[in-house]
């Protein structure tokens, strides 16, 4: 017996296949992803994940049982087809496969959940609730590829300026950015939350020694929103340095998203030209404007701001407006900011604290931190918070807890930014938001 995966070893990717390897043998397998029956002449378009392969097949030079089989292919059905190579100006790359040998591998259940050719507009929970058949299509696979590409360049940038990659509990015993957007969940006979960063675990690793850390890991608001911009389980990238100032690792992540869209154009174009998006290359040193500013340019464009709040979304529509692609909003008021943030040793009624924003949408914050035991312990007090729930994280600034600056940045957000996608649901394989949790 034939092992199945003898069967559909492919011998090229859809995207392999050009005129140059007319009159060979190959095999493809994938997706049926279109059939079009004329009659004298029955076309198979056979998708995979980097392209689409036509198969040709005319009755005059088929034998009449190999056209039966051609004709018995069904949408989405898995086939691996061994055929013949020739040019044909009309077919993807330019190539088309006689067919001399089909093997269906398995059969798709009709009728199907998606148009997976696009010829139909689904909606989007239609779509979500069908995630493995919606992402069967190229320009949703694109996202995917173009998040993968950007994780790796974050990791291997990391790796290069000498961090450590770290991992911290989701399951955790007390907030860290204000109170209000936590995930109860029953942990035996405690009270836990699951974590909505890994502020408070990266800042104690500043105590270990190993001075620059990173984590790539979920994190958990429950935010009643219902927006374009904010899922209740979302991908945070976090990095932590010990002796580095804010403006230090302000210039960290301006120069990483640099390398992540340098790279994403060297190896992505592909996926970018499916997607028609022109990435958008920060070429300037990220202009910066003090909180302060961003009031002034809010209230001169009638939108009412008053020193102290934070941007309503009619304000990060005008001063996305007025400020183009990427850039930092700093000096934001200590009162806003959460109480790790260190304050201004000018002014203390400033903070440290920095926004990263891409046009209205704000993609990471930071600050440098508070390093003082005693500081630390007002603060938490100023905010309203227990500091008996942070005794352990408090026990780390007790034994000499070195000066340290860090940001947290969105990665779906970011890749909302890199793909061109509206809504920050296109960017994660299966979104928690108020009315979703399966798949
Ligand atoms: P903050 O709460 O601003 O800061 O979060 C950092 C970044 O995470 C992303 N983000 C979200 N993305 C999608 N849906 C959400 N509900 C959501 N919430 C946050 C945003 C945001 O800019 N501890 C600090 C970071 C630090 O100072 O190191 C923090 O969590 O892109």
């Amino acid at each position: 017996m034939t092992d199945i995966f003898d069967k559909c070893k492919r011998t090229h990717y859809s995207n392999e296949l050009t005129p140059e390897l007319a009159g060979e043998t190959v095999k493809v397998t994938g997706w049926v992803h279109e059939i079009r029956d004329l009659g004298g002449i029955v076309f198979v378009l056979i998708r995979d994940k980097n392209g689409i392969t036509q198969l040709t097949a005319p009755s005059k030079k088929l034998t009449e049982e190999m056209m039966a089989d051609v004709r018995a292919a069904r949408k989405e059905t898995i086939i691996t087809l061994t055929g013949t190579v020739q040019e044909s100006g009309k077919a993807p790359n330019g190539v088309e496969i006689i067919p001399t040998n089909i093997d269906v591998i398995n059969v798709s259940k009709l009728p199907l959940p998606l148009d997976t050719t696009e010829k139909v507009d689904a909606e989007m929970d239609t779509r979500l609730d069908a995630r493995f058949m919606d992402l069967r299509k190229h320009d949703v696979s694109a996202i995917f590829k173009i998040k993968n590409e950007m994780l790796h360049t974050v990791r291997n940038y990391f790796y290069d300026h000498d961090f450590t990659e770290i991992t911290t509990p989701k399951l955790v015993a007390s907030a860290t950015e204000g109170g209000t957007e936590l995930f109860p969940i029953t942990y035996f006979e405690k009270e836990a939350f699951l974590g909505q960063s890994p502020q408070l675990y990266k800042q104690m690793m500043m105590a270990t020694g190993l001075d620059s850390v990173f984590e790539i890991g979920q994190i958990f608001r429950a935010e009643e929103h219902d927006t374009l911009r904010h899922l209740n389980e979302a991908l945070s990238i976090d990095a932590e340095m010990s002796f580095r100032s804010q403006q230090d690792v302000m210039d960290l992540l301006e120069d990483l998203i640099r390398t992540i869209s340098a790279n994403l154009l060297e190896k992505n174009q592909n996926e970018l030209d499916i997607l028609g998006h022109e990435l958008d290359i920060p070429k300037e040193p990220f202009p910066v404007v003090p909180y302060e500013e961003v009031l002034d340019i809010v209230n001169s464009h009638d939108v009412e701001m008053n020193y102290g709040d934070d941007l309503s979304r009619a304000a990060e529509k005008v001063i996305g407006d007025q400020m183009g692609s990427y850039y930092f909003i700093t000096e934001w008021p200590t009162a806003i900011k959460p109480f790790y943030v260190m304050p201004n040793s000018d002014d203390p009624e400033k903070s440290t604290a920095f926004d990263l924003m891409y046009r209205d949408l704000e993609l990471s914050s930071g600050s440098q931190r508070i390093h003082s035991y005693d500081l630390l312990y007002q603060q938490i007090e100023a905010k309203d918070l227990n500091p008996d729930s942070f005794e352990k994280y408090l026990e780390a600034f007790q034994y000499g807890m070195p000066p340290h600056s860090g940001w947290g940045m969105g990665a779906d957000r970011l890749t909302m930014v890199l793909t061109g996608a509206q809504n920050i649901r296109e960017t994660v394989l299966f979104p928690r938001d108020r009315r979703r949790l399966t798949p």
